[in-house]
């Protein structure tokens, strides 16, 4: 049986991944950091709290991280552990680094005191790009980085770590670029479960309107479920390297909204107002992922599209607000 470590079991990517490792018979330990409030920090995880461990582990604790690595002996560490917010990374951006940065450093450093023969996944991000794209629209493993946003500066350390760190000490380190993915298990601060959310209050008279930032900048938007799923596989290759993962499709927020609101039959016009407080001090523009790498060598391919995903989290909005 192999045992798995996840940091940051308890958040959308966790979650998903420890259903999928479970149903390879793995054995997760996931960590999660004290709060005052501990039940609500389960809600994603509740189902699953009687097959897994849980440990109280901050990636900024050196020391919690080198116990946990020792006592568990872990064949793979999945860190998905962050400050995972770009616009909240602007309001605290030296905590963002601390975490998102420092923290994985000191994962590294805990897994090579303890046994460099450990696999470690890091969980870097589409925002590293920032503007960059290549001449084909698409950002790819190539492509230039040149983050717009302290969480994206954070990431690009970790990033950068990880490839250091293989390369010196000749460490199993790969980066799975990710670009972004929703679930009904999104936090409700992202814009496609807010959007998602807001709607269906709004479609059941609970809400009058719908506050927005940037309509116009693109993501591409994939499934949390297929996303961990690569995690996974990145793992299990001859060799570390580093890999994008994403759908090759983009959208506008706009297009995420009036799709949202015709499947309510809403127009969105009528409810969406826009806020300066959503918007960011530096916007990414446009993400469109080539994740040709991934596919060809690994055979990842998504399941959902842009629109089954959104249909499954409208379901899910509708299921809970209308539940008695
Ligand atoms: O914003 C725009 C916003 O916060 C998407 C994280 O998982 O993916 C995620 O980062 C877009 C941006 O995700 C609102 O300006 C408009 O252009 O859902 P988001 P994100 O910033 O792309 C990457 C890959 C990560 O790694 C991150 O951890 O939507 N937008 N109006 C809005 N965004 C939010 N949150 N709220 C709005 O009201």
């Amino acid at each position: 049986m192999k045992k798995a470590i996840i940091t940051g079991v308890n958040g959308q990517d966790g979650s998903y991944l420890t259903e999928f490792l479970l149903h390879k018979k793995y054995e997760i330990h996931g960590t999660i950091r004290r709060s005052s409030s501990s039940e609500l920090q389960k809600g994603r995880i509740s189902h699953l709290l009687n097959k897994i461990k849980l440990h109280y582990v901050d990636l900024t604790d050196l020391s919690s991280l080198i116990n946990i690595i020792q006592e568990i002996q872990p064949d793979e560490v999945y860190n998905l552990a962050a400050q995972s917010h770009v616009r909240i990374s602007f309001d605290n951006p030296i905590y963002t680094s601390q975490v998102t940065g420092l923290g994985t450093l000191n994962l590294l450093e805990a897994v090579k005191f303890v046994n460099p023969k450990i696999k470690i996944y890091q969980a870097s991000s589409s925002e590293m790009f920032g503007n960059c794209i290549d001449y084909d629209g698409f950002q790819r493993e190539t492509t230039s980085m040149n983050p717009v946003s302290p969480y994206g500066c954070a990431k690009v350390f970790s990033y950068n770590i990880c490839r250091n760190y293989r390369n010196s000490y000749n460490m199993f380190i790969s980066n799975g670029i990710l670009f972004n993915h929703e679930s009904p298990r999104r936090g409700t601060n992202f814009v496609t479960n807010k959007v998602c959310k807001e709607a269906v209050k709004i479609k059941l008279g609970l809400l009058n309107e719908l506050k927005l930032g940037n309509l116009e900048a693109t993501r591409d938007w994939g499934h949390a479920k297929d996303y961990v799923e690569a995690m996974w596989m990145i793992l299990q290759q001859d060799k570390p390297d580093d890999f994008v993962c994403a759908t090759g499709i983009s959208h506008s927020v706009r297009d995420l909204v009036e799709y949202v609101f015709g499947k309510l039959d809403l127009n969105w016009v009528d409810y969406v107002k826009s806020d300066e407080k959503f918007l960011r001090p530096e916007e990414l523009h446009n993400l469109k992922g080539d994740s040709t790498k991934l596919r060809m060598i690994t055979g990842w391919k998504p399941t959902y599209t842009f629109h089954s995903m959104l249909d499954e989290m409208i379901e899910y909005w509708i299921e809970i607000l209308t539940k008695k």
